[in-house]
Parts: structure tokens; sequence; C-alpha cells
């Protein structure tokens, strides 16, 4: 992969390292490696599916550079945006403890880089083990501006599971054919609130369609084998806006991991991957030596009449070394790759996932819950406030009945700061109105949503549960992937329907729930998280399908300060971005008044 520069073995960066971290507790006496990296920005044209477009990309390649790293590890991450927009970065299921300076998104933890300049992000891995990744977190520049983090054990520990001969990183992504012009057309589209905005005209793998799309068969990736070899094929799903179905022909799957935690193993034909997740997965290459397509398609949990969205399967060919006949086309998972619509076989799949929950690997599930919340993530409208609208009303998704609008200042430097009118710490822990939140036909009046930046504190180390219940306002159910900044949570259930607060928490998982940072609130059902706040800061939580995060289905955390510096959150680096208007906005500068609004 394309890195311009990384230090880590060097001696000097050692030093610094010892220097940087004797006394830290947290270390003990161990020195972290130490990790150096330039990531540049720029416009790149590329052809893909026989058509040429503009887009932004890092390093010049798509997916961009591999960073790769050990448990426990610093890095640091220098952004040159050579773009013509402002961006930022996220380092999804990185906790950050203590350092929400350098968790990235937008309008919460810092404002967009501007073009021309540079900022460095700090990230200090600590908890993650196993696959994650990076991406923008600017509108949807993360469609073209993202990559894998591959994270080791730390020196003198290994895989808790045997080491495997190889490994394979495979990034799934989205096409758009608007390219650079991507956010230009989201924005106008918002600004006359038409629904009709930007979908993904494909999937790709490694950066390409795959054989079954036009003028795309000379790319298609390859992922060689040796016959008798097991390889780690880590996973990432960075499509903006679908779920996805992964299926390699004739070979089984084996789940070793997500989200950066190692999992139960369990052996699988597919997988079902929420946008933002990540999968480790254990392949052995016992069958007739030959290729095979591993095949990446859609999964939709939204109606069965919803079909205007791309049916493209993307595909990679996993292909055996050495001399055998190529005549025969790859086998294809005929029989193993989920259709579009099957409900059931991505909820089974789901049901599956356990923690590994070892003496090596412990969890620790919050008992005693402090803070509870029921928060239900739908589909809703806002009246239109002015005559830009083609309708009367806008389309939005909320929680808890508000939709987020971003401030102009971002939240963390108003909570830092004191600055006041940009947010409002009065996120309610219930949804405004209760009632059957999954019926068909329910009253469009209660689709009307409020629009607010409205964020929930919580002390330091309260434990948390919330229950997110997805509703079928509007005929408009699916599921929604919630993703959690700065903290990872266990899912200890979920289930169909409305949530039942006497029986549903019987069958709480509470002996080896997965420990993730983004699940699927099920499709008129509900989900179930516990996690500590143990992350004094501010962090975003959202649903990661953009469109329905674009429309406001997000909110924050702030996570106050416990007694001590260790637990505390960290001042700002010297230097952040300055909240300016227009660093990216092309169209609706309708927060400029904000401050004034509230
Ligand atoms: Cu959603």
């Amino acid at each position: 992969m394309n890195m311009a520069r990384s230090s880590s073995n060097s001696s000097n960066i050692y030093l610094v390292a010892v220097l940087l971290f004797l006394g830290n507790a947290l270390v003990g006496a161990r020195a972290k490696n130490v990790h150096y990296y330039d990531f540049v920005l720029r416009e790149i044209n590329v052809t893909r599916n026989c058509t040429s477009t503009t887009i932004l990309v890092v390093n010049d390649s798509l997916p961009g550079p591999t960073i790769r790293v050990q448990k426990g590890d610093l890095m640091y991450v220098e952004v040159h945006n050579q773009g013509l927009y402002g961006i930022t970065l996220h380092w999804h299921g990185v906790n950050q403890p203590r350092n929400p300076w350098s968790d990235g998104p937008e309008y919460i933890t810092q404002c967009a880089i501007p073009p021309g300049t540079n900022f460095t992000y700090e990230v200090n891995l600590t908890e993650e083990e196993g696959t994650i990744w990076w991406h923008a977190h600017n509108e949807w520049t993360r469609s073209t501006v993202h990559g894998a983090i591959v994270i080791l054990p730390s020196e003198g520990s290994s895989f808790p599971f045997p080491m495997p001969d190889g490994e394979h990183i495979i990034v799934l992504g989205s096409w758009f054919k608007e390219g650079t012009s991507l956010n230009k057309a989201l924005e106008m589209e918002l600004s006359i609130g038409s629904t009709n905005i930007p979908l993904e005209t494909g999937f790709m793998i490694n950066g390409q369609f795959g054989d079954f799309v036009p003028c795309s068969n000379e790319t298609t990736p390859h992922l060689f084998v040796d016959y008798g070899k097991t390889y780690l094929f880590r996973i990432v799903n960075a499509v903006v806006g679908a779920e996805m179905f992964v299926s390699i022909a004739d070979h089984n799957m084996t789940l070793v991991g997500m989200d950066g935690s190692y999992t139960k193993s369990i052996v699988v034909s597919y997988i079902m991957m929420e946008p933002g997740q990540t999968m480790d997965i254990l392949v052995t290459a016992n069958q007739s030596p030959g290729r095979y397509y591993m095949a990446a398609q859609r999964f939709s949990s939204e109606d069965m009449t919803i079909t205007d969205f791309s049916h493209l399967v993307s595909t990679a060919i996993v292909q055996y070394k050495g001399n055998y006949s190529l005549t025969t086309p790859p086998s294809y998972p005929n029989d193993t790759l989920p259709s579009y619509y099957d409900y059931s076989a991505a909820a089974s799949f789901a049901q599956q996932l356990r923690s590994l929950a070892t003496k090596e690997y412990p969890i620790d599930v919050p008992h005693d819950v402090t803070t509870r919340m029921f928060i239900t993530a739908t589909m809703n409208y806002v009246p239109c406030p002015d005559d830009s609208c083609t309708a009367d009303i806008k389309t939005s998704a909320t929680l808890n009945n508000i939709s987020w609008r971003e401030p102009s200042v971002d939240v963390l430097q108003a909570y830092y700061r004191n600055i006041s009118g940009v947010y409002t710490a009065d996120f309610p822990d219930f949804p405004p109105v209760m009632y059957d939140f999954t019926e068909d036909d329910l009253p469009s009046s209660l689709a009307e949503a409020t629009i607010g930046t409205a964020v929930k504190v919580l002390n330091y180390n309260e434990t948390v549960e919330i229950v997110f219940q997805g509703t079928n306002l509007l005929n408009a159910s699916g599921t929604h992937p919630m993703h959690m900044h700065g903290h990872s949570f266990y899912v200890i259930g979920f289930g169909l329907g409305n949530f039942n607060n006497e029986t549903d928490p019987q069958a709480y998982n509470l002996v080896d729930p997965p420990k993730v940072s983004t699940f699927g609130v099920p499709k008129r059902g509900w989900l179930a998280i516990r996690f500590r706040a143990s992350n004094p800061g501010v962090w975003y939580w959202h649903c990661h399908f953009d469109r329905h995060m674009t429309w406001g289905m997000s909110t924050a955390f702030i996570v106050k300060n416990g007694d001590t510096e260790e637990t505390s959150m960290r001042p700002p680096p010297s230097y952040m971005p300055p909240c300016m208007a227009s660093t990216h906005k092309f169209f609706g500068e309708t927060d400029q008044n904000l401050e004034r609004d509230i």
C-alpha cells in the first residue's frame, strides 16, 4: 500500500516513545511503539464501469492506505488537505481515551481541515485488537476516503486462534456516479427537502467492481492462496448506505473477531455486515485447486417495494496457486449468498455473535445500571421552514423525535470553552410519546419531528443501558446500524416488535455479549446495549447509513470528567482547525444564524 512515510521501527522514535510514556501507569514498564503517517488528500481521475470521474482519495489510492500496528501503539497521522473542500478524519472503533480532540466528526469534535492546510491526529490504541478502520467524517466524503487499520497482538502475545498462514484485507466500498460532486449533489437535494438524495450506483471490493460489471474484469481483485493453508480475511464494510452479504463459493468462513474485539468462533457460509462493521474471518483453502468467487451484494431491510438500489454484485477471485487448468470460470456462491431481501438470513447471522469472553480476553458488562435510556430511531418529517422546498415537508430522521442540527461550532469546543447557544444539554431519556411503535399505518402526525442540537450529559463512570426501538412510522421501517464514538458497547439483546421492559430483559445475554462499536437496530424491532461511560469527552453516536445521519438520526454524549487528571479529558492540542463558514458548504448555509436562534 501507498504509505508516504512510516518510521515506526526507528530507534530514535523508540527513544521518543520511552521518554513520552515513562511513568505512564497505563502501559506499565513497556514503551509503546510510535508510528507516524502522512495522509495526502487529493483528487484523482479514475475509470470504473466504463466511465471516468474525479474522486478524493488518500495517497492516490482507493481504498486508502492500510495502517498496520500493534495493540497499545500510538500513532500520529498528519493530514495534508490538498483537495478543494474541508475534510475531517475519524478512527472508527478506536476509543480515543480522554482525547476526543482527535476523534474527527465534523461539528462534534472539530471543524473541517481547510483546503491547503494540515492537521495531525493523535490516535492512542489501548483495548482494540483485530481489524478496525479509518474514514472521513464530514458529509459523505468517506465514500472514497477510507482504509483499514490492522491491530496485531502486542509483543509477546498472539492470536486466540492458530496463527494464520497469511492474510487478505478486503474493503467493501460504494461507488457514486457524482464523484467529487457527491456532497454538492447531496446538499442541493437536502436544501429543497427532496428524498431523492444520491444513491450508490454500485459496490466494490478493494476499489473494484469485479467480473460482472462492464469494463471491470481486467481489474478484478485476486486473493491468492496455497492449498491447505488458512488465511485471515480482514473485512471492512466501508459502504456508505447498505448492509452487505458476503460469501465465498464452496468455502466456509470462520468468524473470530469483530469491531476490534475477538469473538467466539462461528462457522458460517456467509456473513452480513452493517455499514461501519469490521470482521475477522478465517478461510482455509481446502477445496480443489481452482478459482472461487468471493461475492458481496446488498441486503435491504427496507420494504420489498423499494427496489431502486444497486443490485450489482461485486466480486473478487480466491485463486489457488499452482499448476492446474484455468479453463473453467470461477465457481460462484449460488447456494450460500443470500438474496437482497433475505431478512431471516441476516437475523440468523447476527444472533450467533458472541464475545470470546475467556480469562485471557475478559469482558466487563455492567450489571448495575445507573442510567437507562429508551430511544426511538425513526424516519420522520419536519415542516418546510420557507419556500425553498419542493413540498410542504422535508424528510428527516430522528432519535427520540429530535432531528440533529449541525451547529456552526463543534460541540466539543463549545463544551470545553463554555460557549453558550451551540447545543442544549437536554436530550431526553424517552421519546415524547409512547405508541405502538412497530404497527402498520401509524398516524403520520406522530412522525412530525423537532429539530435541535440536544446532547445527553453523563457523569464519569455511569453505567448506561440504552434500548433503541425501531419504528414503522411512515411505513418506512428498516435496520439502523447505530455507531458509538469513544466507547465500544455490549449487545445484550435484540428482537422483533416493541421492547417489553419486563420480559425482554430476562433474556439478556450478560455472559458473552458481543463487544462492538456498530450494531443494527432490527427492522421493526429493538436493540439493547450497555456500556460504562469511562471516557470523558464529547462522543457522537449516529446511524451509520449516511442518508439517515444526514437527515438527523444522531446526537452526542458528553461524558463529564472524573475527580482526577487521569479520569479527565485532556486539554486541546495547540492547533485545531478554525470553525469558519464555507470550508465545505456549497448551498444553504442554514446554520449561520444558529447562535442567534437559540
Ligand atoms: Cu438509520
